[in-house]
């Protein structure tokens, strides 16, 4: 349990799941909590992380930092999605272990699980089969990082711990089209799509994919945060999926479109389903609470909000 004196650092305040815990956090009152943008503080030098945590000495730290994107980015950019997260999160975590950091909340993803596996994937169906290929490299950066918190928490003790959430969408997205994830993308391209023209989605529409607010996700970590201790990696989900051509459908009528849906089949499937078991979070007393339908009304708001930062059309 967290005293709300006690320092926390986020690393990631600007992302879209750090922002959600940084704001959960001061709303909560925590009194202590470390922020750095990147200028300030680049996770990704190892002598400049060490020194900050030896300095700041948090009791808490929470990596919501990371090279983050969608299947498309994930393909183009692999040596990215693995070079980075591996020194980001080594640095974080080794440096935290040094600098005697009793708690360390690692943010992982549902990707880490096989592709072909038993549907909702429960905790102990890590590494028991391959990684999609999409996704691979990023997948098996953040398999290291949640073992290297297991190895730290075995060998010394500590409470250093991996939360597994799927994909998040909410305030703070990513819309570009090339790099972002399938719900901003259909969000934008739905609200740009002229009335009676088509959109064009990617795949087949029919993989399954669970999808989580931030504010959600936020939610579970502070959960977490304030558990005696967590073992291992846990699901942080709703246990709950659609099929990408459903979410196009809610998407389109959110957004008030009407046309015909295109599927470009150049492009990925990725995983044919990911829908995590969160039976053990559930267990723990944590559910989810914002609905889909909700959750992309909130997003759109907040896209509504802030389009005239995003670039024209792609
Ligand atoms: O969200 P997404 O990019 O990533 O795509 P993954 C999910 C599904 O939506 C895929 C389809 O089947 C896409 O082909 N899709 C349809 C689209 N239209 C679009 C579109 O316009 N844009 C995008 N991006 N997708 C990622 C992993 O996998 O999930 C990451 O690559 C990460 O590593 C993340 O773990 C949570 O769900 O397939």
């Amino acid at each position: 349990m967290l005293k709300k004196t006690d320092r926390i650092f986020v690393a990631g305040h600007r992302g879209l799941v750090g922002s959600a815990i940084y704001r959960r956090l001061l709303a909560d009152g925590h009194l202590d909590v470390v922020v750095r943008t990147r200028q300030e503080l680049d996770l990704m030098d190892q002598h400049a992380v060490y020194r900050f945590l030896a300095e700041q000495r948090p009791t808490a730290v929470i990596l919501a930092a990371a090279k983050v994107g969608g299947i498309h980015a994930n393909r183009t950019y692999p040596a990215d999605f693995i070079g980075q997260n591996l020194i980001i999160q080594n640095n974080l975590i080794w440096g935290s272990h040094l600098a005697d950091v009793d708690q360390f909340q690692f943010l992982g993803s549902s990707c880490i699980y096989p592709r072909e596996t038993a549907q909702p994937i429960p905790e102990t169906a890590l590494l028991t089969g391959k990684p999609e290929p999409t996704n691979a490299p990023y997948a098996i950066a953040k398999i290291a990082g949640l073992t290297l918190c297991d190895s730290i928490q075995r060998q010394f003790g500590r409470n250093y711990y991996t939360a597994m959430p799927p994909n998040v969408y909410g305030d703070r997205d990513n819309y570009d089209l090339k790099t972002s994830h399938v719900l901003p993308a259909l969000i934008r391209k739905f609200h740009e799509a002229l009335p009676g023209s088509p959109v064009t989605c990617w795949g087949t529409g029919s993989p399954r994919r669970e999808f989580l607010h931030a504010n959600d996700v936020a939610d579970a970590c502070v959960f977490l945060l304030n558990q005696e201790r967590v073992e291992g990696h846990i699901n942080v989900g709703t246990g709950f999926s659609v099929s990408i051509r459903e979410l196009a459908n809610t998407v389109q009528s959110i957004v008030g479109h009407r046309g015909p849906i295109e599927w470009d089949t150049s492009m990925p499937d990725g995983f044919p389903e990911k829908t995590m078991d969160v039976s053990r979070l559930n267990a723990l007393g944590w559910h989810s609470r914002i609905s889909l339908e909700q959750g992309i009304r909130s997003a759109y708001d907040w896209f509504l909000a802030n389009a005239n930062s995003f670039a024209q059309p792609t």
